[in-house]
């Protein structure tokens, strides 16, 4: 099965409507952020080729990795316009349904199993239904991430060593709230600018799990990973609404067979590839430094408690319970 991916001068010209349909067959458009080694692209590869056996080449989807299409919060916008069909997303959906902000709450989660229950639980189903309202796009799977940690230059062990600290969040105003609060000078960007504004020293630092560490190869241009796990998450694959509900039951019901087995099939990968992830970025120089974890944490918490609202707060305290 050939499956157009990447080279944002192949594929289609958006066709402005809902998926790109030339009588038969239906084109979707992916854009996402990591590279094409990573495992959120192996899986929609293997998505896409389930999709076209399952609905015999009618449904094509075409993915474009490293923001070719745009960042996040571009491409999310995209889906709305109609010019993108489908992304990876999670906490950043919080811009358009606050509950999104409760997949990603530093230290809310004390490890993946927690989190797991959390999102296949009724917590989980409460956060899709809002993204579904309140951005319009339509949770197909999701993976589970590593822990998020903070990578500098210079070991940070804690929030003592944030002083003056000029780092890059994602465009998630509760990590703007949390780093501010332990001391750190936060600054949003878009993720594939980052890399250079490590490079430039424009940023001392940025917090991410180690598969994208690897897949942006901050590698290059930070020495320290600072081991916080500060935030434990997972992160929806989305299809616009207009372009999942246009398909027909079969179609649906094809769609949602293959994302289920995409979803176990990244689920392997994330299991099998996290632990050599974190040896290939020793090998590269990077130190993991041990830091302490409760003084992030109560650095943090009057900000994450401060800035959630009611509905939000409600969220969380199910999601601390659970
Ligand atoms: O650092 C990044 O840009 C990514 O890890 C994003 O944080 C992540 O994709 C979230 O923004 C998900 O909405």
């Amino acid at each position: 099965v050939l499956v157009a991916c990447g080279g944002s001068d192949e594929g289609t010209s958006g066709s402005g409507d809902e998926g790109e349909d030339s009588g038969d067959t239906i084109t979707w458009k992916m854009g996402h952020l990591s590279n094409e080694e990573h495992q959120w692209h192996k899986t929609a590869e293997k998505f896409a080729e389930l999709v076209d056996e399952k609905t015999d080449g009618k449904l094509q989807i075409e993915i474009y990795p490293n923001e070719q299409l745009g960042s996040e919060t571009e491409v999310l916008n995209g889906i709305e316009a109609g010019t993108v069909d489908m992304t990876i997303s999670g906490e950043t959906m919080a811009n358009w349904a606050p509950e999104a902000a409760l997949m990603a709450v530093p230290y809310a989660f004390n490890g993946q199993e927690h989190l797991q229950n959390v999102v296949e639980g009724e917590i989980g189903s409460e956060i899709e239904a809002a993204v579904k309202d309140g951005v319009g796009v339509t949770p197909l799977y999701y993976h589970i991430r590593a822990p998020r940690n903070l990578t500098s230059s210079e070991p940070i062990e804690s929030p003592e060593d944030l002083e003056g600290f000029k780092m890059r969040v994602p465009n998630v105003p509760l990590f703007m709230d949390a780093w501010e609060a332990a001391g750190a000078r936060p600054q949003v960007m878009d993720f594939s600018e980052v890399f250079t504004g490590l490079q430039q020293g424009v940023i001392d630092g940025q917090e991410n799990p180690v598969d994208l560490i690897q897949s942006a190869s901050f590698f290059e241009v930070q020495d320290y990973v600072n081991v916080t796990e500060h935030v434990y998450s997972w992160i929806y694959v989305v299809v616009g609404n207009e372009q999942f509900n246009s398909l027909s039951e079969d179609m649906q019901t094809a769609v949602q067979e293959a994302a289920a087995e995409a979803q176990a099939y990244g689920l392997e990968l994330y299991e099998t590839e996290t632990a050599e992830i974190e040896q290939d970025l020793k090998d590269k120089g990077m130190e993991f430094v041990e830091v302490d974890q409760e003084a992030f944490a109560e650095a943090m918490k009057p900000a994450v408690e401060e800035s959630l609202t009611e509905v939000q707060l409600e969220l969380y305290n199910k999601i601390v319970e659970a």
